[in-house]
């Protein structure tokens, strides 16, 4: 696979897709046959081969992001507290982009523990964090990414606000302009993860997406649609395939993120499935399965707690439920809990009423009650979409 850099950027003002691609490499082309001598660059794309252009976000945005980028002299980047692969993997992207046109880049979130979770170790450009202790004060530019709201910057919420310039780089429906943070606002709830916009933030801005980019802007992907089952659309697989055209190590990322948990977390969710609850008449008749994973329960197998993310993904599995819930333990003893929707239910909505937030289908928030407490709040606003 070659490595030089290709040529998929997007003219600024948006080429469509197909232009993105290599020669070769794009629609119609490749293994799939076609009659001699008709020019391909003559042909017109089909029209199911036309993704939907532009989203949430008007073109003058794109631009005064792209030109607050280009002017400034160093760049702050931060993502949200606890970073999902999303978030951290968008971030990277945009960072190792930057610096590959000798940018001055810094890039953090706002953990009091600061550490990047065990799954995402594999990510490129770990080089690019600092601790928030070390993160500009008061950025001339700083961007965020998957950041919903400004809470979920933890410790770097200080240095957004002081922040001469804040680019916000989201795709959290719950993320809207009237309630939303920041001076400029790149956020398309239509995204399937917020790697789709770090991804056309990049080739606006010229810079080419070698291996490692992609492999951060893959991760996002990836894992923001559970491996390519929620949010799927052409757009999506396009994405993928540029990006895999990279030549990435897709198998190498998937073992990363789903082959390697610690054999303790089999125990674990041995004890959450065990103890697992499914209420067929919870919301509104959808039904609902919920269960809890508990400190000690994690302390018995010496189980971090980032360690617990998964076990929605088993407990969501029960196909009498509509609506999936976990409440996990965290060290100081708060209940972090995780809310999935089959596509009847608005979590996303229900959660930001016991203030959290997230999307419709995915969201969460947290309590300082116990489990049936929490359920006792939350079972009444589980309502339909
Ligand atoms: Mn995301």
């Amino acid at each position: 696979m070659t490595t030089s850099p290709h040529t998929w950027a997007a003219a600024p003002g948006g080429a469509e897709p197909e232009q993105r691609y290599r020669p070769g490499t794009g629609p119609g082309t490749g293994s799939r046959a076609r009659p001699q001598g008709r020019p391909t660059a003559a042909r017109p794309a089909p029209p199911w081969r036309r993704p939907a252009r532009g989203g949430a976000i008007d073109e003058q945005t794109w631009r005064r992001a792209v030109a607050a980028i280009e002017s400034a002299e160093e760049v702050a980047l931060a993502c949200h507290v606890s970073p999902d692969g999303d978030a951290l993997g968008s971030m990277l992207a945009l960072g190792l982009a930057l610096r590959g046109a000798g940018r001055h880049v810094v890039a953090s979130f706002g953990d009091r523990h600061f550490a990047v979770p065990r799954l995402l170790r594999f990510l490129p450009g770990q080089e690019l964090l600092v601790a928030p202790a070390e993160y500009p004060a008061a950025p001339a530019l700083m961007i965020t990414f998957d950041v919903a709201t400004v809470e979920r910057l933890g410790l770097l919420e200080d240095n957004a606000r002081n922040a001469a310039e804040l680019l916000v780089v989201d795709h959290h429906a719950s993320n809207v302009a009237a309630t939303g943070f920041g001076t400029l606002r790149l956020v398309d709830p239509t995204a399937a993860a917020t790697a789709v916009l770090a991804e056309e933030l990049i080739t606006r801005l010229g810079l080419p997406v070698d291996e490692h980019i992609a492999t951060c802007l893959y991760t996002g992907l990836v894992t923001d649609t559970g491996s390519f089952r929620y949010g799927v659309t052409p757009a999506v697989h396009d994405m993928a395939g540029r990006l895999v055209a990279t030549g990435l190590a897709t198998d190498a990322i998937t073992r990363a993120l789903w082959e390697g948990n610690p054999f303790g977390y089999l125990k674990v969710l041995a004890t959450a499935l065990e103890r697992a609850t499914l209420e067929p008449l919870a919301a509104e008749a959808h039904g609902l399965v919920w269960t809890y994973v508990t400190r000690d329960d994690r302390a018995a197998v010496a189980l971090p707690y980032e360690e617990v993310e998964g076990v929605i993904d088993v407990v969501r599995q029960a196909g009498e439920a509509d609506v999936a819930v976990v409440l996990k333990q965290d060290d100081e003893g708060l209940w972090q809990v995780s809310a999935r929707s089959k596509g009847a239910i608005d979590v996303g909505r229900a959660c930001a009423a016991l203030g959290g937030g997230g999307h419709a289908r995915a969201a969460g928030f947290t309590s300082h009650l116990p489990p049936d407490d929490t359920l006792a709040l939350l079972r009444p606003l589980l309502t339909r979409m």
